[in-house]
């Protein structure tokens, strides 16, 4: 196989409802779509960085500037095909993992189609359909909230995630469990917290969570460590896992008991599926992480879900949870109450769709190795 093609391209399409979190409300999302070309045969992968360096320090521009001026032109001096080769040769540079991850995802895309396979198979997925869930963002109101939270349970999502914030959480906790006391419910803090706020955090003990996620800053494992002792309920990090170093690590401190595995954050599937082979081996579940993909990305989620440990629900929802026109066809949809069907076409299993994708397109580039 030969790369004869590589195309980037900058996207922005509208969210269906705003999204916030403690970083901010956003009404659209921004991001990279690889497009790599082989006999013939054309790879998608998604670069989840977003616009603004607040979930990570990456950013499109960044994302863009690593793949235009570094590893596309790896990949094309090292006449790199495969996926495994390319994690491997694109570790000589440091971080900017979901530059990485982009490009890695299409060539992981490439490699099962030439070899006729969807791309759980390639992975040893042994799930045809995983756990479904929503990630709600801060409303205006409490009554807002549980409003939306009704909507989606009425859309068959069984496990729902609320966004907190200091100010935002113990009493979005109660509104929500006073109304529906029996729904898998978990909270995700992206950072916002720290050791002062103790207290709020010890109160959300008492709401039978599933988890709560990444409290406090990404690079603090020992904090995490300290409240996770002082817990029932069992902390999952997010920001924190940025590789299989920071996951082992925090598995011997103790700094949670959960791990959120997202492809784009720690820098690909080769990585990702060694995070999920040693919680694995050290009894930690893993779920499937999401940034408010495209179709593309989701889609790529979906087969990594499919993993043996991600044996908990995921933030892994419909299309149309997200946009009113996703890039690709048919939708992703809920195939039964709170669960997706993994898609079991070659690749990715999901087309993208020409027409809507360069409605959405603000800017593109392309690259062709030497013939
Ligand atoms: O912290 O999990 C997060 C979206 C963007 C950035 C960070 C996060 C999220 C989500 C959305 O929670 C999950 C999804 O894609 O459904
Ligand atoms: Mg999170």
């Amino acid at each position: 196989m030969k790369i004869d093609r590589i195309e980037l391209s900058l996207l922005r399409l509208p969210y269906v409802h705003f999204f916030e979190t403690s970083f901010g409300r956003a009404y659209d999302r921004t991001f990279i779509l690889v497009r790599v070309e082989a006999d013939g045969l054309v790879g998608w992968g998604e670069c989840v960085a977003e616009e603004r360096p607040l979930y990570s320090g990456e950013t499109t521009e960044t994302s863009w500037h690593i793949m235009r001026d570094f590893l596309v032109p790896l990949l094309f001096e090292k006449k790199i095909t495969g996926p495994e080769e390319f994690y491997r040769a694109a570790s000589v540079y440091r971080g900017n993992r979901m530059a990485k991850a982009g490009l890695e995802l299409a060539l992981w895309d490439l490699k099962a189609k030439a070899a006729g396979l969807p791309l759980s198979q390639l992975y040893g997925g042994t799930r045809a359909e995983i756990e479904a869930g929503v990630s709600c963002g801060i409303e205006d109101s409490l009554p807002d909230l549980v409003a939306r939270v009704g909507a989606y349970l009425d859309q068959g999502y069984r496990r729902i995630k609320i966004k907190i914030k200091p100010g935002w959480d113990v009493a979005a906790c109660r509104a929500v469990r006073d109304r529906y006391p029996d729904i898998m419910l978990q909270v995700d803090a992206n950072g916002a917290y720290s050791l002062k706020d103790m207290e709020a955090l010890i109160a959300l003990d008492d709401f039978r969570l599933l988890l709560i996620e990444q409290p406090f800053a990404p690079y603090d494992l020992w904090d995490h460590a300290k409240l996770q002792k002082k817990l029932k309920t069992p902390l999952c990090l997010d920001e924190s896992v940025l590789s299989l170093d920071t996951v082992r690590a925090a598995i011997e401190m103790g700094s949670c008991r959960i791990v959120n595995i997202k492809v784009g954050r720690v820098g690909g599937i080769v990585e990702s599926m060694a995070i999920h082979d040693l919680c694995r081996e050290s009894g930690l579940p893993v779920w499937c992480g999401g940034m408010l993909e495209s179709g593309i990305g989701r889609a790529h989620n979906l087969h990594l879900a499919s993993l043996p440990n991600f044996s908990l629900p995921h933030d892994l929802s419909a299309s149309r949870r997200y946009y009113r026109e996703d890039i690709i066809d048919p939708f992703i949809e809920l195939s039964g109450p709170g669960t997706i069907r993994v898609p079991d076409g070659p690749g990715i299993g999901v087309n993208p769709v020409a027409s809507r994708i360069a409605k959405a397109t603000v800017r593109r580039e392309e690259f062709r190795g030497l013939p």
